[in-house]
């Protein structure tokens, strides 16, 4: 009697634990994994990744925090372009990421398809409410 239903627990804590990892929309780590400034150097961007950070080869979700650089003001309303690119091979992705605006400065990419092992960039492209740019390193470990 005991033991069923300490099993019946168990199958419970395994099913809550599945369904707050991260879909699409994504859950991120408190802690950034790469940090950029765009080119005017006017904004920051910190990024965070799920399903798992540092991220795995593949189909990830990237969180964009833009903020002022100087007041630390985060910045909303901007369109963002996100291009994957990597360098060392002078090759991007077939998909295009989308992006959507969650507000307090955060915006989430989602379908960056990093599908190598090695360095990434982010390549944005900032329109709307700034016109800047912005090359923001991500390594695949
Ligand atoms: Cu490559």
């Amino acid at each position: 009697m005991m033991r069923s239903l300490l099993a019946v627990v168990a199958i419970f804590m395994v099913g809550a634990c599945s369904s707050t990892s991260a879909g699409s929309t994504g859950n991120f780590p408190a802690d950034a994994y790469a940090t950029g400034a765009t080119d005017s150097g006017k904004y920051k961007i910190e990024i965070r990744t799920s399903p798992t950070q540092p991220p795995s080869p593949g189909t990830l979700s990237i969180d964009l925090a833009v903020f002022d650089a100087t007041t630390h003001a985060p910045i909303e309303g901007l369109g963002i372009d996100v291009v994957p690119w990597m360098p060392a091979m002078g090759h991007g992705t077939s998909v295009t990421p989308t992006v959507t605006e969650k507000g307090s400065g955060h915006y989430v990419a989602d379908d960056v398809s990093l599908f190598m092992q090695g360095d990434w960039q982010l390549r944005l492209t900032f329109t709307k409410a700034a016109d800047d740019h912005a090359t923001i390193p991500i390594d695949v470990p």
